[in-house]
């Protein structure tokens, strides 16, 4: 931990901007506010300075000055918006460095926060994520995390546990005084209900990440029923070459979309059939893949032709094409034209009603959010598990003890320290 330094960076995107915002946090935030701006402002009241650093005026300013502790960082704290220019940042920032500041490492700020105390790591995570989210549905759950909804659920489930650990331990202690019995039932009990909540957050295919990395849907089809053309439909450009020669399509190809507020990863595929072409075969074992590998498969044909219903596919939607065309045939599915446009709203609908149905929630519980939780989250059930099967309240203990560690690992909380203090301030009862 070194936190003995002060650090700048900025804080608002690069480039050319109206205005640019510049964070300080350390010991010499305050020093260098004075030494640029004459004085410090009050603290958290916004003030309008005139910047100089030896003699030469850098920008006229709004200053916020932020004493720790009641900081983001914990720290003491310095903001600069400044004019969006570059000239403007550039000597702000060569004055930050004579002064003896250093420009900070990426997610330092949010590091020193949590270090100190003023944001547990699922918070942390979630500035990360407020600053990425793309989408109204990334940004809810982000602030949600921020505002400590998975923290709480977590903390929660950690100190149920060291309290049965504390019930544990007191029934090894007390076992001459004919507490271990009730005591260790109770313990249990918890237990099994602990295990039963992080399940249920758990089982949850993956909501919560999904939403957060976005969704992927494949599309895949014969070749020449309009991949290609769907596609860029969907991305409103030409991403993807269309051409009437079949095999045209031999990568995947990708786009990211907006679709009702989620974020998908959509990819168009080389058309499913049998080819001599080595690489034409390379992409349509490419296409299978993507379609094993999605989170949703779109199977696309045209209507005009016999049906040509590739094997080894399991749609969750199925989409007939140029219905423009007289020969057109409508089968099980959505019909349309990606000629004249005709069906594409329809299209669009029931893609939205399975996004949101792959993706609603079940309760209004926080989603988990990232593998790393979920992996911690197994490991604690894991222990819990082992815990249930223990006969020994020694072996039960030392199975709770694991069990908090891993999810103390998910918000930081993991102090050997607090466990061993809780257990002796409820096991103190009278000795
Ligand atoms: N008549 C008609 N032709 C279409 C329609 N959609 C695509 N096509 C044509 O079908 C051919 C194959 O389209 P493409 O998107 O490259 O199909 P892909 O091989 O599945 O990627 C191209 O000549 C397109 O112009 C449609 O709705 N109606
Ligand atoms: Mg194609």
């Amino acid at each position: 931990m070194t936190q003995g330094s002060t650090i700048f960076a900025l804080a608002s995107a690069g480039g050319r901007a109206g205005l640019a915002v510049v964070r300080v946090s350390g010991p010499g935030a305050g020093a260098a506010l004075a030494a640029l701006a004459g004085n410090k402002p009050q603290p958290r009241r916004a003030s309008v300075r005139r910047l100089s650093w030896q003699g030469a005026t850098l920008d006229k300013a709004l200053l916020l000055w932020f004493p720790g502790p009641d900081s983001f960082t914990g720290q003491d704290v310095a903001e600069f918006h400044i004019h969006g220019g570059r000239a403007v940042r550039e000597a702000l920032f060569a004055a930050f460095l004579e002064l003896g500041l250093v420009p900070a490492e990426p997610g330092e700020f949010s590091r020193r926060a949590v270090e100190n105390g003023r944001l547990d790591l699922t918070r942390a995570e979630a500035v990360a994520d407020l600053a990425e989210a793309q989408t109204p549905a990334q940004l809810r759950q982000a602030l949600r995390q921020y505002e400590g909804g998975l923290a709480d659920l977590y903390e929660g489930w950690r100190s149920g546990l060291i309290g049965a650990l504390a019930s544990a331990e007191a029934a090894i202690d007390f076992s001459d005084d004919g507490v271990e019995e009730t005591e260790l039932i109770a313990a249990r009990a918890a237990v099994s209900e602990i295990i039963q909540e992080i399940q249920r957050h758990t089982e949850d295919f993956g909501r919560g990440e999904v939403l957060r990395e976005g969704l992927r849907l494949a599309i895949v089809g014969p070749p020449n029923a309009g991949k290609s053309s769907l596609i860029n439909a969907l991305a409103r450009r030409d991403i993807a070459i269309v051409s009437e020669t079949p095999g045209t399509t031999r990568d995947v190809i990708g786009v990211r979309l907006e679709l009702g507020g989620y974020l998908l990863h959509v990819s168009d595929t080389a058309g499913l059939r049998d080819s001599n072409d080595a690489i034409e075969a390379e992409g349509v074992r490419r296409a299978r893949a993507e379609a094993a590998s999605s989170h949703l498969t779109l199977l696309l044909l045209d209507g005009s032709e016999p049906a040509n219903i590739p094997d080894g596919i399991e749609p969750d939607l199925t989409v007939w094409n140029k219905s423009d065309l007289p020969a057109f045939k409508k089968g099980d599915g959505i019909s349309l034209s990606l000629k004249s446009g005709e069906g594409l709203a329809q299209l669009l609908a029931a893609l939205t009603a399975l996004v949101e149905k792959r993706l609603e929630t079940k309760d209004e519980s926080p989603a988990l959010s990232r593998p790393r939780h979920r992996h911690a989250l197994n490991e604690a059930l894991a222990s819990l598990r082992h815990a249930q099967d223990a006969k020994e309240p020694e072996l039960f203990a030392e199975d709770l003890r694991l069990a908090s560690r891993a999810i103390g690992r998910i918000t930081g909380s993991m102090d050997v320290e607090e466990i061993l203090d809780s257990v002796f301030r409820d096991f103190c009862i009278g000795k």
